[in-house]
């Protein structure tokens, strides 16, 4: 594995990881009271749309792709570094081999905060070679690059660390995720007190599905749309299906959120969410045409800013 460390100058030292209690669920902390937690700041959807326009500029300009191993993976995660520390994030580059090519995740930590209680967000950055992956997986990265600026821009200093994190190959099967997770000491495995994944959350005929995984997480996504007058479903396609799966299976209190892929949109579900029946909810899924006309901005909006209302409660 090899690091490097950019941004802010951090001291490097050898911190000897303490022995920590191991962490429970989300649910085991007592959540502050709400109107103890600053409300989050909206997350604007003209800025999120922006590093996707820029996103797709580094596809058409790399082959058409943002794969793994492929100039395009690299230009993007230049891109998003640039911003993170630009914005004064302390960010870490670490460099993983899969299939033959070289692959790499971008790691940003938010200065201040207990380190012993670390909130993480995380999206894939690459997208299959077929297409720029606009919505799979621009839309989760742009939305969580957008939330970290928005927590430097407002100067936001919660009592937990922040960390936030665009992986690579998940495509070739979260590859970089299980790569970062199976890099931590027990110790730093138990420091994170959640993981909060989004992969595809700007699906052009959008549902709105919440992981059914930490107890409180879940509240905490399901509870923020139901303030907006939405009906959220269990996202039960399957745990293995993002990167929030190798954080699981360490025992990690995992959550997020997605707007669907390839399956169907139902009559039920149609009359609750808005958008078309009997069409996918991504018909553009894995394919060349997953663009930046391949977005519904309402949903990019909604789940946006219900990533960003996350991370403010639970790092409160
Ligand atoms: N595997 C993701 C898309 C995907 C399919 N089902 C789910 C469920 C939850 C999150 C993501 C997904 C991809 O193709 O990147
Ligand atoms: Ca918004
Ligand atoms: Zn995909
Ligand atoms: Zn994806």
């Amino acid at each position: 594995m090899k690091l490097s460390v950019s941004g802010r100058t951090t001291a490097v030292g050898a911190v000897a990881a303490l022995t920590l209690l191991a962490g429970g669920s989300m649910a085991d902390a007592a959540p502050a009271p709400e109107s103890a937690v600053a409300a989050a700041p909206d997350i604007p959807v003209a800025a999120v749309k922006a590093h996707l326009t820029q996103l797709q500029s580094i596809a058409t300009a790399n082959g058409g792709n943002r794969a793994h191993g492929r100039t395009g993976y690299k230009a993007s995660l230049d891109y998003v570094k640039a911003k993170l520390d630009a914005a004064g994030f302390t960010t870490t580059t670490q460099q993983f081999t899969s299939s033959g090519r070289t692959g790499y995740n971008l790691i940003a930590d938010w200065p201040g905060g207990d380190t012993n209680q670390v909130v993480m967000t995380g999206s894939h950055l690459d997208s299959v070679t077929a297409g720029p992956g606009i919505n799979d997986n621009g839309s989760g990265s742009a939305a969580i690059l957008e939330t970290a600026l928005t927590v430097a821009r407002t100067a936001y200093h919660p009592t937990k660390h922040l960390r936030f994190a665009w992986w690579g190959a998940e495509e070739l099967g979260m590859v970089g995720s299980r790569y970062y997770v199976s890099n931590l000491s027990t110790a730093n495995r138990a420091k994170i007190s959640g993981y909060l994944n989004f992969d595809m959350i700007g699906s052009p005929n959008p549902g709105y599905f919440v992981y059914d995984d930490d107890p409180a997480i879940e509240k905490t996504f399901k509870d923020y749309f139901t303030g907006l007058g939405i009906a959220t479903e269990p996202e039960t396609e399957g745990d293995g299906r993002s990167d929030h799966a190798p954080f699981k299976n360490a025992g990690i209190p995992v959550g997020g959120l997605f707007s669907g892929a390839d399956y169907i949109k139902t009559a039920a579900q149609a009359t609750k969410w808005g958008g078309t029946a009997g069409q996918a909810f991504d018909r553009c899924y894995h394919r060349s045409c997953d663009t930046t006309s391949n977005i519904n901005d309402t949903a990019l909006d909604r789940h946006g800013d219900a990533l960003a209302n996350a991370v403010w409660q639970l790092s409160s």
